[in-house]
């Protein structure tokens, strides 16, 4: 045995003597438990979708009103008018998956509040995002004037925050 070589590589299938065997330092109790804190163990509450990766920046405070409240939730992109299947695919499952609120931002003609909330019983809660006309005019209209049978919470135009923090008050009503 060489000195650059100090172990010897067992043969397959033969026992190292445990005195012999690299010895590791064990991970100190408190390191282990925030490696753990680190790991996504929490199934999403809510769905956030909006119609285009253009509106994150605009649905980014619903989230971290959601964070702030301890609420996991998922973020997805999908058009109720590129994407028709995707959505009803995604609101027809969100009820079975654990999802309780869905929050759905979309600008100018904006479907995907109202079309989310034809595919779920779940609450939904529309986001109108402002857009490049109208100030915002069409899409407020467009989700807060939704037909009787099929309800969707109007936030403000630009009002992702609100929907954060409506859904967890939802969420956090006592069952
Ligand atoms: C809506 O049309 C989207 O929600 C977005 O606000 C708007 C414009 O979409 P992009 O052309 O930016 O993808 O469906």
């Amino acid at each position: 045995m060489s000195e650059a070589d100090p172990m010897p590589t067992p043969a397959r299938g033969v026992a190292i003597p445990e005195d012999d065997m690299p010895q590791r330092e064990p991970e100190p109790l408190a390191d282990a438990e925030a490696a753990f804190d680190e790991i996504e163990v929490d199934s999403p509450l809510v769905g956030i979708i909006m119609g285009s990766a253009n509106d994150k920046p605009k649905m980014e405070p619903a989230g971290k009103a959601l964070s702030e409240a301890g609420i996991a939730y998922e973020v997805r992109v999908m058009s109720a008018h590129r994407d028709p299947d995707k959505v009803a695919d995604y609101c027809k499952a969100a009820q079975m998956r654990g999802l309780r609120v869905i929050i759905a931002g979309a600008g100018m003609s904006a479907a995907l509040p109202g079309v989310a909330a034809a595919h779920t019983s779940l609450p939904v809660i529309g986001v109108p995002i402002l857009g490049k006309s109208l100030n915002g005019l069409d899409s407020l209209l467009a989700i807060a004037q939704m037909p009787p049978g099929v309800p969707v919470a109007c936030m403000a135009v630009d009002g992702a925050k609100n929907a954060g923090i409506f859904a967890a008050r939802i969420i956090e009503l006592p069952s």
